[in-house]
């Protein structure tokens, strides 16, 4: 469908009109997600669409943008070519990591080095790259414990590190220490310095000395004793990103990283049998698992994971290729359940599958949707991989939801309880929905070959990294 530059005006007005373009539709979301983040909160990390000024959240200290190195890459994509050169003038000149700031390492990575990384490798500008090696250079103290396994916090200033005060004995988490491999390979590869790759092939070093429970990797890791904390399995939050760097860092390393591609199939073995169960009405989902004990429950984030086993269908076991997508297809198709389940149709941030209920939040806490991606990252992998049109029709669900829910006059809010008959917004325009949702949605509506799967992989914040090949010397960088 040719993309038909209209002016669209109010949101539901433009959704009812079928001759729209979804692609387009993405676009002008961006857009107005882009242009009140510029006139309300400018330079700071995120937007309060509501109350119209910046939010800041205290997983980047005091590093500011988090925004604009977020939606950099998106920009770009969606050809918005004014929005790109003043965020890139605004990393120039106003993007600086000297500042005495506490920051989550894993967040910061995602976000801004992913962020930087993409933005370097779709244009070209060497700020990006040079903006990248610096900040990874200021992450390197993170390292510095007994095993190599990183704090989760980090001083970028005095370098001095420690872990989360709540994380089970002192322990670094699985989805935070395994959620950087993809981004330090590239970093060694952009800078000639091979300590970025040195530092994650190391966590892996550590992982494979252990014994993992049932073939299990608990949530929690202690970084001086190399000892797992409490025996808590997770595909959804504290768990979730370390097994999508399995795959994809086999996939970026054009298929060479065969250590990285054997824990991730050893670790999808597990994960079946222990923690993959069918609901009596026939939904599949992943359960949690706690100490050899199954808690029912789902996160939203857990989602991602029907895109990442029909990514990874083409490389397991030939018997099992067509087994990976069937899973990735029954994990979406959960994933929208939970979403039609609710009255706003967007998904909670867990649901369950216990007293009597099937992907339904059953308590207050978990009935909130921060415009969350994973739901949409399936749908996308799922249609690029099967081209079933059941997936771009979801996407519109989406769209649909958002745009009536979600969408202020000040940009694009989180809902407290999607529930409920009225909107209670939360006020926040969460980085990740510039940086992710948006960008899912767009792609969804694209034709494959924006940013083929063979070339690119996107890092767990859908920051698109392209695969290093064979003749890209990326062979070294894996035997580090
Ligand atoms: C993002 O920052 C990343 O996708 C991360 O892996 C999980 N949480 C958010 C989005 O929900």
């Amino acid at each position: 469908v040719p993309i038909q530059h209209r002016c669209l005006g109010v949101c539901c007005g433009f959704l009812l009109n079928q001759h729209y373009n979804p692609a387009f539709v993405s676009l002008q979301m961006m857009k107005h997600a882009w242009d009140n983040y510029k006139h309300y909160a400018w330079g700071l990390n995120e937007l309060k669409p509501i109350s119209k000024q910046g939010h800041s959240s205290n997983l980047f200290g005091n590093i500011q943008g988090a925004t604009i190195v977020d939606a950099l890459d998106t920009l770009y994509i969606m050809e918005m070519k004014e929005e790109f050169k003043e965020a890139k003038e605004w990393v120039e000149k106003n993007l600086d990591f000297n500042v005495n700031a506490e920051i989550s390492v894993f967040e910061v990575n995602i976000r801004f080095v992913g962020g930087l990384l993409s933005a370097y490798y779709l244009s070209g500008e060497e700020v990006f790259r040079k903006k990248a090696v610096e900040l990874g250079e200021k992450l390197l103290p993170a390292f510095n414990t007994p095993t190599g396994i990183p704090w989760a916090l980090l001083n970028i200033k005095s370098g001095i590190g420690r872990n989360w005060p709540w994380a089970s004995g002192g322990s670094s988490i699985l989805a935070e220490f395994g959620t950087l491999h993809l981004e330090f390979v590239h970093l060694s590869h952009l800078s000639g310095n091979p300590v970025f790759a040195e530092k994650v092939m190391n966590i892996r070093k550590v992982l494979n000395r252990l014994d993992k429970p049932e073939g299990l990797y608990p949530n929690y890791l202690n970084p001086s004793s190399g000892q797992w904390g409490q025996h808590h399995v997770s595909i959804g939050g504290l768990g979730d990103s370390f097994y999508e760097y399995l795959l994809k860092a086999w996939l970026m390393s054009d298929k060479t990283d065969e250590d990285g591609k054997k824990m991730y199939y050893d670790a999808v073995q597990a994960i079946e049998t222990h923690l993959i169960r069918k609901s009596s009405g026939g939904l599949t989902y992943i359960a949690e698992w706690k100490g050899g004990l199954l808690e029912h429950k789902m996160g939203h984030l857990t989602c991602f994971a029907g895109g990442m086993f029909a990514l990874g269908a083409d490389g397991a076991p030939s018997d099992k290729t067509g087994h990976h997508i069937e899973l990735g297809a029954e994990i979406a198709r959960t994933c929208h359940e939970s979403y039609d389940r609710t009255r706003m149709k967007l998904g909670p941030e867990a649901f369950r599958f216990d007293g009597g209920v099937e992907a339904i939040a059953t308590r207050q806490n978990e009935k909130y949707y921060i415009l969350r991606p994973e739901v949409i990252e399936t749908y996308t992998y799922m249609w690029r991989l099967t081209h079933d049109p059941k997936y771009r029709d979801w996407g519109w669900e989406a769209v649909e939801a958002l745009e009536k829910h979600c969408r202020v006059d000040g940009g694009y809010s989180g809902i407290r309880d999607v529930y409920n008959n009225h909107e209670s917004h939360d006020d926040v325009q969460q980085s990740f929905f510039l940086s992710e949702t948006l960008k899912y949605l767009y792609l969804l509506f694209s034709e494959d070959d924006l940013l083929p799967l063979e070339h690119w992989v996107f890092n767990t914040e859908a920051h698109p990294l392209p695969v290093l090949h064979k003749d890209d010397g990326n062979k070294e960088e894996n035997q580090k």
